[in-house]
């Protein structure tokens, strides 16, 4: 950590650090910032309907029309940005987490291809951190991050267009401090539906009876000389040495929805036999394989985007870092189903692991045990 420098508040707040010189976005942001506000205002979308949704937290998923009715709208989503002391684990290990609207990953959003999103972005002056965000389903302004950039106290409101259909990431994208505020879990998911719905890839529709939203977590929280977790003061007390962990590339957790169990047991998700169940899984940094154990991805956009005929009958899926891949799939059987990361060692040492509780009536022709554990 010799080499890292340390950071004052002062530096917090003007979100500069040497640490991120190798990646300098300042240059191209003002050209791109003033062009997307030009289009913008040269648009008129007076007559189009205004919505406004209320966000839910994961794994749920606001109410939502699978098939749009009538002509585009323009959303309206509020985000707000909470820094807050998290626990990642059981064990009382935690991290100071940046979010949107307090949960790691913040809440799934969800339009229609043609949509205008018109996203409210409010950073309370309880906050030490200057914060933006970055639509990977926007174009344009550095997917909006070079439009919101607010400091504590301060909100931003942006618009966009939703133009690509599928599941894409959000994610914070403060100038030198990208990675840091993603990991600390700074992103969530927006799903772009076409309008007439979910296909086959032949033409046939694809409904869904659930849905739930996945959003996997990499932290990467400091050790003390024993080897135990070390939990800071305030959020910046703790930056240089998770910057240093953050470089080894190894998380010391891997977990659904913010931490470890955030999903299993009395928290796990829920479907009948018979339901349509569609999983949106996202990870804003690493690669992931998503795999229900017991079960199947009868339809899987493996990196989410819908113009793309689905894969079908896949036993493990694979998302790329910085994407959100979405599964369909329909439970044949009862029981509780493990839907893990299956690098199993992410899955099962380090929390990548989430449960399906599943309720009907067993199907003795998909599987019977012929002879229980016996004596040989
Ligand atoms: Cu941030």
């Amino acid at each position: 950590m010799a080499n890292l420098p340390t950071i004052s508040r002062r530096a917090l707040l003007a979100g500069a650090t040497a640490i991120g010189a190798a990646v300098q976005l300042a240059a191209v942001l003002p050209a791109a910032a003033q062009e997307a506000a030009a289009t913008a205002a040269a648009v008129d979308l007076s007559t189009l309907e205004r919505v406004k949704v209320e966000l839910v937290p994961p794994p749920f998923v606001h109410a939502h029309e699978q098939v749009a009715t009538g002509a585009p709208k323009i959303v309206e989503f509020t985000l707000t940005i909470e820094e807050k002391l998290h626990e990642v684990d059981n064990d009382g290990t935690t991290v100071w987490a940046m979010t949107f609207n307090g949960s790691v990953p913040g809440p799934m959003m969800v339009v229609h291809e043609g949509d205008y999103v018109e996203l409210t972005l409010v950073n309370p002056d309880t906050n030490l951190m200057q914060h933006n965000i970055d639509f990977h389903s926007a174009t344009g302004a550095l997917g909006g991050a070079g439009l919101t950039i607010v400091n504590p106290g301060e909100k931003a409101i942006l618009r966009f267009k939703a133009t690509k259909a599928g599941v894409f990431v959000y994610h914070c994208a403060p100038e030198g401090m990208v990675p840091w505020h993603v990991t600390a879990g700074m992103n969530g998911a927006i799903m772009v539906l076409p309008r007439d719905g979910l296909k086959d890839g032949k033409g046939n529709a694809l409904p869904y009876d659930r849905v739930y939203y996945v959003g996997e977590q990499d932290f990467y929280v400091p050790r003390d000389a024993d080897g135990n977790f070390i939990a800071y003061e305030s959020i910046g007390d703790g930056y240089a040495d998770t910057l240093e962990v953050m470089r080894k590339l190894t998380p010391s957790h891997v977990v659904f929805n913010g931490k470890v169990g955030a999903l299993t047991g009395e928290n796990a998700m829920t479907a009948a036999v018979g339901e349509r169940v569609l999983i949106l899984h996202s990870q804003a940094n690493r690669d992931t394989r998503p795999h229900l154990i017991g079960g199947h991805g009868d339809y899987v956009w493996q990196t989410g985007k819908f113009h793309n005929a689905p894969d079908v009958d896949l036993e493990t899926w694979f998302i790329p870092g910085g994407a959100a891949g979405a599964a369909l799939y329909t439970f044949l059987q009862p029981g509780v189903y493990a839907y893990v990361n299956h690098n199993l060692i992410e899955a099962f040492e380090l929390g990548a692991a989430a449960h399906f509780t599943v309720t009907g009536d067993w199907n003795d022709d998909l599987m019977t045990g012929v002879l229980a554990p016996s004596p040989i």
